[in-house]
């Protein structure tokens, strides 16, 4: 198809508003035609994730790493994956007013992504919108998610590297030199954590905290029966070193095989 190889090529060229286009495509459809196509020339670019508490400096630093590549001649694609929790509610804006700057430069992509309270697939849609800018031809794909509890995307999963942001307010991270052996230090590390905990009752942060574990629970259950299952499918699939080595040198792609072994496994969507 003529109008989808131009397509193609846009965006392998890193044409801004053909990655747009694409990127709009791969979060809403969950048809993999065209990440298909883009695997081939994906697996270059380095995945950094920032991840922590709410307010932390996320967003900041990311500007400001941003801003540093840059200098270096480094092609940057941001994804900000906007932070919504079961508990704290809707999603926290404002990061595109403020990388407005960066945004404008050709050699930046920026998009935000809507969680929408979505638990499973966020982590997916991200790897997926990863994958096209990557295959545009970012060296860098920064991705920043809030992290705090277990349900939202597990960054590390997703990147090279992740920086973990700490800035808590009300509370500073104390380092205590303790040698386990001999005991020394040991009372301090104590005083601490009851310190802690006085602390995280007080403000509440210890019953939401423990209310937001609960709510993980009853996720991780539902998903460790389905998981357990799918993934000893795929242990047990024939010729599966062959497999991963054909998609490493990118001869077949992981949209078909999964397609492949899911069908096979009478999960037929
Ligand atoms: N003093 C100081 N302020 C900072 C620093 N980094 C960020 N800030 C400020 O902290 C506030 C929150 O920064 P953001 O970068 O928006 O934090 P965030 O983690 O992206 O926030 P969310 O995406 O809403 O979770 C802003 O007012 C920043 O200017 C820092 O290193 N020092
Ligand atoms: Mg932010």
């Amino acid at each position: 198809m003529k109008s989808l190889n131009k397509f193609l090529k846009d965006i392998l060229k890193g044409s801004k508003p053909a990655i747009a286009r694409a990127i709009t495509i791969v979060e809403n459809d969950s048809d993999y035609t065209l990440l298909k196509k883009l695997f081939r020339s994906s697996g270059k670019a380095y995945y950094v994730g920032i991840t922590g508490p709410p307010g932390a400096g996320k967003s900041t630093l990311v500007n400001a790493i941003a801003k540093l590549l840059l200098k270096k001649k480094k092609r940057i694609g941001i994804i900000a994956v906007d932070p919504t929790s079961p508990f704290s509610g809707g999603a926290l804006l404002g990061d595109r007013v403020r990388m407005t700057d960066l945004a404008l430069n050709k050699n930046v992509f920026i998009r935000s992504m809507a969680s929408r309270g979505s638990l499973g697939g966020l982590a997916q849609k991200t790897k997926d919108v990863a994958l096209v800018l990557d295959a545009a031809g970012m060296d860098y794909i920064l991705i920043e998610t809030i992290g705090v509890g277990q349900v939202e995307l597990d960054i590390a999963q997703v990147c090279d590297t992740t920086a973990v942001v700490g800035a808590v307010p009300g509370w500073s991270y104390p380092i205590i030199k303790t040698i386990a052996t001999t005991g020394d230090g040991v009372d301090q590390v104590v005083v601490r954590i009851e310190e802690h905990r006085r602390y995280l009752t007080r403000s509440g942060k210890l019953e939401s905290a423990r209310k937001e574990r609960l709510f993980s629970r009853i996720n991780e259950l539902i998903e460790e029966r389905i998981r357990a299952d799918l993934h000893k499918r795929l242990t047990t699939q024939p010729g599966l070193k062959k497999i991963i080595d054909d998609i490493y040198n990118r001869r077949r792609n992981p949209f078909d095989v999964a397609e492949k072994i899911l069908r096979n496994s009478g999960f037929v969507f």
